[in-house]
């Protein structure tokens, strides 16, 4: 078994949708199979994927992953735009957290351009679909590994 501690992807508002509405813009995939496209992305590494549509839960499940995870993955839906809340939770976390987003926020309308998740974001990865998501499990899972190796080094 192993003991790293899993990589936590986080969900925001409506995304629990997918694949039932507006398909022509967040495809036919539901949240279903974004999970198991990031459970396959992780390999041997456990993921915690969770979605909800309250901005406190969303912050409560960022604390989690304080102590708990060893790496956050999130797609903030319309938090990203909004939450300052988020902000700061986020700004707590000494894990490397990936930005995540099916659609491409920067070529929609001007609201979507301000994201808030990117001030604390090692990166974000955007526009690819669900692909968006196996690319941002895997930049999580490479930053996680970097941080303890050199921790590793450091002792
Ligand atoms: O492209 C993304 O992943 C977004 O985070 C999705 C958010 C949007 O507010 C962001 O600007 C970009 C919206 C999530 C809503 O998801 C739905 C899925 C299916 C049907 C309706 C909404």
């Amino acid at each position: 078994m192993s003991d790293r501690l899993p990589v936590y992807v986080l969900n925001g508002p409506n995304l629990n949708l997918l694949g039932v509405r507006e398909p022509d813009i967040y495809g036919r995939e539901t949240l279903a199979d974004v999970q198991a496209l990031c459970e396959r992305a992780a390999g041997d590494a456990t993921v915690v994927f969770r979605q909800t549509n309250h901005e406190g839960e969303l912050i409560d499940w960022v604390h989690e992953a304080r102590e708990k995870a060893s790496a956050l993955v999130i797609n903030a839906a319309g938090y990203t735009h909004t939450s300052v809340a988020l902000l700061d939770a986020l700004k707590t976390l000494t894990i490397p957290v990936v930005e995540c987003h099916l659609s491409n926020p920067a070529a929609r309308e001007r609201f979507r351009h301000r994201s808030y998740v990117s001030a604390v974001a090692a990166g974000v990865v955007s526009g690819f679909g669900p692909f968006s998501y196996e690319l941002a499990v895997r930049a999580a899972l490479r930053l996680a590994q970097e941080r303890r190796a050199a921790a590793d080094r450091s002792v």
